[in-house]
């Protein structure tokens, strides 16, 4: 047996945590033969909930979960952290303009970087998943300079696996026939679901959906999904959105299959002539616990339109947070 990797969560009490914490423990995230120690992170009014969490992980007496730490204390909560989950922070409440939202998360969010910087192992991947979850994983990774900034990622993949679902319902086929799909950019409504260079059964997405369908129906869909499910549900995703965090690191750390790719909010390094340092979702394809964006593909005027729209959004996401960012 391996020996325990430390994985850190942030908002761990909260409806996501409840969703995410079973699922690493059972080893859906890093495979069954990894065990881990959970490192669980909430504000102090949240302990007594997060205590009830702990006591039912207890309970499900899974044998790859080596130990469960609980703490209010950023410093304990990223000690020695080989993964860290920031899915904790600031909800938008009434009255709170988006930049009063933004500032909220920068505080939080500087203060994880930091304690990252200064507690976590060097190799730690981080996976940003509370909102504005791109700008607020450049502000952790801003502050934290001892740290490779391609640790820090931002969580496309809920985005990513909703594209693939309404593809598939759309062409009549199984999401085991979809491929190569790419959301671009900010998850946010601007956000760029592409099907240019996507497959459906090997053959190109474009030639069996109309271009109508693609932009007045698939598009704001995949945008919209999250504002849809809070319609629904009264609350925002929560399972959903745990089972794509735990996609994301799994293929963060265990790779992705031959010739795939996934969506992945990552440092951007210039590619596609995206501005470089913003943390913008690009098609990604990992091995050996590293990631690589996928170079050379379509992007004809359409998606370059796109592309440029929510680069733009981010650019002045991270504007707004210019002053608090070191
Ligand atoms: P909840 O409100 O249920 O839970 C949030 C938890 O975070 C609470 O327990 C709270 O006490 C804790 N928290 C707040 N500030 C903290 C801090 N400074 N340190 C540690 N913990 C802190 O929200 P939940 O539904 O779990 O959603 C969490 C975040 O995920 C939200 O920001 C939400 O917007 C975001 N989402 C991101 C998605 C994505 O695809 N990137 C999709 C789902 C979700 O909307």
């Amino acid at each position: 047996m391996k020996s325990p990797v430390r994985v850190t969560v942030t908002g761990a009490a909260g409806q996501i945590g409840y969703s995410l914490l079973f699922r690493i423990a059972s080893g859906d995230m890093l495979g069954n033969d990894q065990p881990v120690i959970l490192q669980l992170l909430d504000i102090t009014p949240a302990m007594e909930a997060l205590e009830g969490v702990r006591m039912e992980l207890d309970d499900c007496a899974f044998p790859l979960l080596a130990g469960v730490t609980c703490t209010d204390d950023p410093n304990a909560g990223f000690k020695d952290a080989d993964y860290a989950l920031l899915v904790g922070a600031r909800a938008r409440g009434p009255g709170m303009e988006r930049k009063d939202l933004l500032e909220a998360n920068a505080q939080i969010f500087s203060v994880q970087g930091k304690a990252i910087n200064d507690h976590a192992s060097r190799n730690v991947k981080v996976l940003v998943v509370g909102n504005p979850a791109n700008t607020n994983a450049l502000i952790a990774q801003r502050n934290a300079p001892d740290i490779d900034p391609r640790n820090f990622t931002a969580m496309m993949r809920l985005d990513h696996n909703r594209a693939m679902t309404q593809l598939a319902q759309k062409t009549g086929s199984s999401i085991n026939d979809i491929s190569h799909m790419t959301v671009w950019g900010n998850h946010s409504a601007t956000q760029y679901p592409d099907l240019f260079n996507t497959h459906v059964g090997g053959k190109p997405a474009m030639d069996q959906v109309d271009q109508e369908w693609y932009e007045t129906i698939f598009i704001p869909t995949v945008q919209q999904r999250g504002a849809a499910i809070i319609k629904a549900r009264g609350a925002s995703s929560a399972a959903s959105a745990a089972n794509a965090a735990i996609d994301h690191i799994r293929s963060w750390a265990l790779g992705t299959p031959a010739d795939e790719w996934v969506s992945m909010g990552v440092y951007s390094d210039g590619s596609y002539g995206i501005a470089e340092g913003l943390i913008y979702s690009f098609p990604c394809r990992c091995a050996n616990g590293d990631w690589e964006i996928v170079q050379g593909l379509d992007v004809g005027d359409f998606s370059r339109e796109r592309m440029r729209a929510t680069e733009q959004e981010l650019s002045e996401e991270r504007d707004a947070v210019k002053h608090l960012l070191p």
